[in-house]
């Protein structure tokens, strides 16, 4: 595995060539879940989002809950434009149809918050994650700490080889 300081070498090098080739993910018979990252939390920080990329092959996934020992509770929420304020809710699911992809990206729509953080999140960590789906039971999964401009570029990536 690679040291943290040497990744973001590489990464600020090398650009997105790097990032791609650093992407990572899980693949089961339904799905695939490319590049699970998370956003770094400043100090005191109670709680995270992270996000994946869900692809599902050919019958529809459905996500129902998700687990991680970095934080109490993991909820999925929906972030959405409520008037001119951002609002997340919780949801109770989340739908991806047989041969569809639901991109999770900082900023808005779906995305797995870290309810109650054990520590802060820092660029460089990696932790363990459970996601827990109807029908198809568990899949566990490794998130990367990362800004949120280079997990995007690194989940885009990993879409285009
Ligand atoms: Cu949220």
């Amino acid at each position: 595995m690679l040291k943290p300081m040497a990744w973001l070498g590489g990464v600020l090098l090398m650009g997105t060539v790097v990032s791609a080739a650093l992407a990572h993910d899980v693949q089961t018979d339904a799905m695939r879940i490319a590049h699970p990252f998370a956003t770094p939390t400043p100090p005191g920080a109670t709680n995270g989002a992270a996000y994946v990329d869900i692809t599902a092959f050919s019958a529809p996934v459905t996500l129902v809950s998700a687990s991680s020992p970095v934080s109490s509770n993991v909820e999925l929420h929906d972030m959405q434009m409520d008037g001119d304020m951002m609002q997340m809710r919780h949801a109770d699911e989340i739908h991806i149809e047989a041969e569809n992809t639901y991109t999770m990206r900082p900023g808005g729509g779906f995305h797995l918050m870290l309810i109650g953080l054990t520590e802060p999140l820092t660029e460089g960590d990696r932790f363990p994650m459970t996601l827990t789906f109807a029908d198809h039971g568990d899949v566990e999964i490794e998130v990367w700490v990362q800004s949120a401009q280079e997990g995007s570029e690194a989940a885009d990536g990993h879409h285009h080889h």
